[in-house]
Formats: structure tokens, C-alpha cells, sequence
């Protein structure tokens, strides 16, 4: 018994000694829309990890996801005004707030995912992060979403002609309109969270968007043709609030910058896999999936080429200059 008294108390004296968690004297937000186990949640996570490890838990970014602080539009608004810190969006929505945008998810722009990647890791990918500035964020890093494919509730789309007229959900977003009026179909901006029961209830007839998203908010129970026609990439984007940028010191600065450009390979692998993972689901679950012939795709091209000659001089120069990378 004595013993055992004994060993209690270098327990206790020990315990008292230890340094309790520190905790951290800055907690900041981060919204995002989609659910925990999404790819961009968990790169979001990851940048949080990173942040947290590299500040000695002094920064801890708090992941919303689920849209608990609300839709992408919404929450770009409040970041911009500082209200949120940070945010992980589509450049699509984004675009509304800072335009030049636009040349980054263009139909058809990109050669493949390799030149997306060139693009977005070189000199142009750097001038877009730090464009944003004047529109009151900052720029962090760049996360993968894969192509973007029409699906709807009605037909397989085989050609052009095949979208005619049908009500199609797009982004809050200009250029996604325009795209969309280029096929024939009709154009319906509505908020993510919004789209499945749009769809189910007959709103629209159909939307756009990357395998993962298509699974993950199961709009497939309710539109089940999906057409491989991959008419944009749409990088997804980290950014920050440049008034909580502001209020931060310079060395905390360079370690969000760089938690978060280390956190994209990360996310990049699991987009890999899920981006698999829901191609599988989605046609277990009974989705037919057409793949067009090159001469639809040529089609599906050519429909949008009045796109890039509605662009701004400025926006074409940017064009040309992806195109150019190598
Ligand atoms: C997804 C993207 C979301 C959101 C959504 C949409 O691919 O990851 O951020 O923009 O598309 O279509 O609204």
C-alpha cells in the first residue's frame, strides 16, 4: 500500500510539472462547401494541421464545412470584408469578384491536366494568387477539381444538339451562363447546396460539375445520364481575408503562405483516388455515362469558341499566354 501511495505521488508530482497545452491565442475561420470527407475538406484540414504544428499551436484555423457558414457567394462576401478568414472556393464564383479570372477556366483552355498544373505552379498560376489583393484577399494556393461534365435528368448527351433547350444549373457565374446559352441550353444560376432538389423536384434538368462533386451530393440519384464532354477545368482556390492577413505579423504570413502550398499535394492525391472512388459509385448506383466521339468534342468546341472572342483584350492576352505555356 505504501508502495503504491508512493508511486501516486510521483504521479501527481510529475503531472503537475507538465506544461499544460498551450492554448492557441488565435483561432481563425475557414469555410468550406463541401462535406468532411471531400478532398478540398481535407486539404483544408491539412493546411490547418500545418499551420497549428508550424505556429507551436499559438494559430489554430477552425475547418466550417458543410456550408455551415453558408454558400460560396455568401462566403466570399464575408471573407472579403474579414468577417470570415479564410475560404476554399471555386475560381468560378470567384470571378464575380475579381474578373481577369475568367482566362483561368475558359472552355477547352488547358491540354490536359498536365498544362493546368504548369500553369498554375509557374509565373501566370503566382500573378493570379497575388492579383487579388485589390479586391481585399489573398491568394494562397490552388487545389485540384478535375474536368467539369454535363449531367442532366432526361437524355444522354451525344452531341450538341442533344442540349438543346434544357435547364441547366451553372455556378453564380458569368462565364458559366455564357457557356451554357453557347450550347443551346438554357442557363440556371443557383447555389450549390440547391441543385439536388432542383433537380429532383424538375427546377432544372440538369447541371455541371467534376465525379466527385456528382457523388458526393448524390445529384446522381436524380440525373443520371453524365457525359464525359469535360468542357472546363476549374481550379479550386485557397484564399485569405487580407484584413486577417493585415493583422497578422510577417512571419505568421509566410507560414499560412506556405502551410498552404504545402498542403496542396496532399489534397491533390486524394483528389486522385476519390475522383476514382466516385466514378465507381456513380456507376454502380446505375448512371450511364457517355463518352463522345472527337467529332462531338470538336463540336462542343466550336459552339464555345464565341466565348473567347467576347473576352476583354486583356483577358485574350492572358489567354494566349496560357496557351503558350509549354
Ligand atoms: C464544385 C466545387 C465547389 C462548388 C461546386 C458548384 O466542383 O468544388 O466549390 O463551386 O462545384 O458547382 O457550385
Amino acid at each position: 500500500m505504501k508502495r503504491f501511495l508512493a508511486v501516486l505521488a510521483v504521479i501527481a508530482v510529475a503531472a503537475s510539472t507538465l506544461p499544460a497545452a498551450a492554448a492557441p491565442q488565435m483561432v481563425l475561420r475557414l469555410g468550406e462547401t463541401h462535406v468532411a470527407d471531400y478532398p478540398t475538406t481535407k486539404g483544408d484540414m491539412e493546411f490547418s494541421r500545418l499551420v497549428e504544428e508550424r505556429t507551436g499551436g499559438r494559430i489554430r484555423i477552425e475547418i466550417y464545412h458543410s456550408k455551415q457558414l453558408g454558400e460560396e457567394k455568401a462566403v466570399i462576401e464575408q471573407v472579403q470584408f474579414g468577417a470570415i478568414d479564410f475560404t476554399r472556393v471555386s475560381i468560378s464564383p470567384l470571378a464575380a469578384f475579381a474578373p481577369a479570372f475568367d482566362a483561368l477556366q475558359m472552355p477547352y483552355l488547358y491540354r490536359g491536366e498536365e498544362h493546368m498544373w504548369k500553369v498554375l505552379n509557374g509565373p501566370i498560376g503566382e500573378e493570379f494568387l497575388n492579383s487579388l489583393e485589390p479586391a481585399n484577399f489573398v491568394g494562397l494556393a490552388w487545389y485540384d477539381s478535375g474536368a467539369r461534365n454535363f449531367y442532366n435528368s432526361k437524355r444522354e448527351i451525344k452531341s450538341v444538339a442533344d442540349l438543346k433547350g434544357l435547364k441547366i444549373r451553372v455556378q453564380e457565374s458569368k462565364l458559366m451562363m455564357g457557356l451554357v446559352s453557347a450550347l443551346g441550353a438554357v442557363p440556371t444560376p443557383m447555389p450549390f447546396g440547391e441543385v439536388y432538389s432542383a433537380l429532383q423536384t424538375g427546377v432544372i434538368e440538369g447541371a455541371e460539375n467534376n465525379w466527385p462533386s456528382y457523388f458526393s451530393t448524390s445529384h446522381y440519384e436524380v440525373a443520371k445520364y453524365f457525359t464525359l464532354d469535360g468542357h472546363t477545368r476549374v481550379p479550386e482556390i485557397l484564399i485569405a481575408s487580407k484584413m486577417t492577413m493585415d493583422r497578422l505579423p510577417k512571419e505568421d504570413q509566410e507560414i499560412i503562405r506556405k502551410a498552404a502550398k504545402d498542403s496542396m499535394p496532399f489534397q491533390i492525391k486524394l483528389w486522385k483516388e476519390f475522383e476514382k472512388v466516385s466514378e465507381e459509385k456513380v456507376t454502380a448506383a446505375g448512371s450511364i455515362v457517355t463518352h463522345l466521339t472527337p467529332e462531338a468534342v470538336a463540336e462542343f468546341q466550336k459552339a464555345m469558341e464565341p466565348l473567347y472572342s467576347e473576352l476583354t483584350p486583356e483577358l485574350q492576352a492572358m489567354v494566349k499566354k496560357i496557351q503558350e505555356v509549354k
